[in-house]
């Protein structure tokens, strides 16, 4: 059985300030299966795309500067209840009211820098996995650790 897949990105600052290796360690951890992994600079129409429900908002243009301005790290997660859980291992939008202990939470100060993205629900998690990754980027494979991870 396939789980749930979502979308997760580590973001400029997150990049520059070396955190890449932590955040992904935190979702393996966790027991969310990596199953796409690369590095890009997102086009400016793409992150326009990406952040298309922002679009109109007074911080949409700043957004769309940050996320270009550096690369990021993109990923796909998998696992039960995926797209939730990474969500909240994440934090609030807002790091000054992530929970300590969450990512934003541990590691940021200002709503421009929240260090990561993840999809808000399995129907963004599909529109962002198809526009960040072709289907030949995705691997389907089995973890021996999963007996141990899943009931
Ligand atoms: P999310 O990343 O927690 O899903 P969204 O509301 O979807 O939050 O906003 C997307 C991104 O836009 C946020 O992660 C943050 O980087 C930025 N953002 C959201 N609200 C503001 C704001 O009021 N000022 C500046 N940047 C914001
Ligand atoms: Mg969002």
């Amino acid at each position: 059985m396939r789980l749930e897949r979502t979308y997760v990105m580590v973001k400029p600052d997150g990049v520059q300030r070396g955190l890449v290796s932590n955040v992904i360690a935190r979702f393996e951890r966790r027991g969310l299966k990596v199953v796409g992994l690369k590095m890009l600079q997102i086009p400016r129409e793409l992150a326009q795309e990406h952040y298309g429900e922002h679009k109109g908002k007074p911080f949409f243009e700043a957004l769309v500067g940050y996320i270009i301005s550096s690369p990021v790290v993109a990923m796909v997660l998998e696992g039960k209840n995926a797209v939730a859980v990474a969500r909240d291992m994440m934090g609030a939008t807002d790091p000054q009211k992530a929970a300590p202990g969450t990512i934003r939470g541990e590691f940021g100060l200002d709503i421009g820098r929240n260090v990561v993205h993840g999809s808000d629900s399995t129907t963004s998690a599909e529109r962002e996995i198809n526009l960040f990754f072709g289907q030949d980027e995705l691997v389907e494979y089995r973890m021996e650790t999963e007996a141990w991870i899943y009931e």
